[in-house]
């Protein structure tokens, strides 16, 4: 099964797919947990942030889970950014995924009929050289309409130092944004880039305490610098769309309907795995 990103198989004819992408307002006006203002926040910069979701101990505990999955991945050889598509495999990233309280922000975002179908660790080592280059996640993806949102899970502390995540407010708004194939210089941990980003809009950084969540559009211009610090800086980023989104090229296998109905059964709704 493909990464969600970070493949470049996809690309070959992922342009030629015939996809909707554009940002579409929420016009949600009974939200459960998010307030209007959280909403409007969205609708106009394309994030919001800052949304405690574990406390210290429930995220210190995900983290000493992370900290053992990373260790056995390590040890076979394969990279802190290759933990992907996790949710088919652990059964605890299927959890994280699957958690309610995560999925009511999501919901009063994204409607009542929800499929989750992304999990992947962006693991920045300590000196981690690695960078996200300025990219929006639908450019990569083979769905259609473009209503996926990203919750980022802070797994440890996520600040300027250790390279957080930087968002463009407002970018969301200008459509399918051109890019270029990364040049191998960028040290890019996916593959696309989008030229000239700030001329979109002055960006800014998503500092995040471990067990806070952001959430962005799809559509927005996002990335991240290389982590020039000693601490790790890893986030848990989850792909959610509301269920009426149609997945191309075996996409549909990933999605769990995590709440409300998909009449056409067009997502797999893979069971829970059973290892963790
Ligand atoms: O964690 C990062 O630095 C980038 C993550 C990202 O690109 C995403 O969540 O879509």
């Amino acid at each position: 099964m493909a990464d969600d990103k970070i493949t470049r198989y996809q690309d070959v004819e992922i342009d030629e797919l015939p996809r909707d992408l554009r940002f579409r307002p929420c016009e949600n006006k009974d939200p459960k947990v998010l307030t209007r203002a959280q909403i409007d926040t969205f609708n106009r910069d394309g994030y919001i942030k800052g949304i405690r979701i574990f406390s210290d101990e429930q995220i210190g505990e995900i983290r000493a889970y992370f900290d053992q999955l990373l260790a056995k991945v390590l040890a076979e050889g394969r990279d802190a950014y290759s933990i992907n598509s996790a949710h088919l495999t652990y059964g605890r990233v299927f959890d994280l995924l699957a958690n309610e309280r995560i999925t009511a922000h999501i919901k009063d975002l994204l409607g009542e009929h929800l499929v989750g179908w992304g999990s992947h660790f962006f693991c920045k080592m300590p000196r981690d050289r690695k960078t996200v280059s300025w990219h929006q996640d639908a450019s990569y993806w083979p769905m259609t309409p473009s209503k996926t949102a990203t919750v980022w899970l802070a797994i440890d502390d996520a600040d300027v130092d250790n390279a957080c995540m930087r968002f463009i407010p407002g970018s969301h708004h200008h459509g399918h944004l051109t890019y270029k194939l990364s040049e191998e210089d960028e040290n890019n941990v996916l593959f696309q880039t989008v030229p000239t980003a700030e001329q979109y809009g002055e960006p800014i950084d998503v500092e995040l305490k471990a067990g806070e969540i952001s959430i962005h559009s799809d559509m927005l211009l996002h990335g991240s610098k290389a982590n020039t610090s000693g601490r790790r800086r890893c986030g848990l980023t989850m792909r959610y769309c509301a269920a009426e989104v149609r997945a191309l090229q075996g996409w549909h296998l990933k999605g769990v309907l995590l709440a409300g109905d998909d009449p056409q059964q067009h997502w797999a709704n893979p069971p829970r795995p059973a290892q963790d």
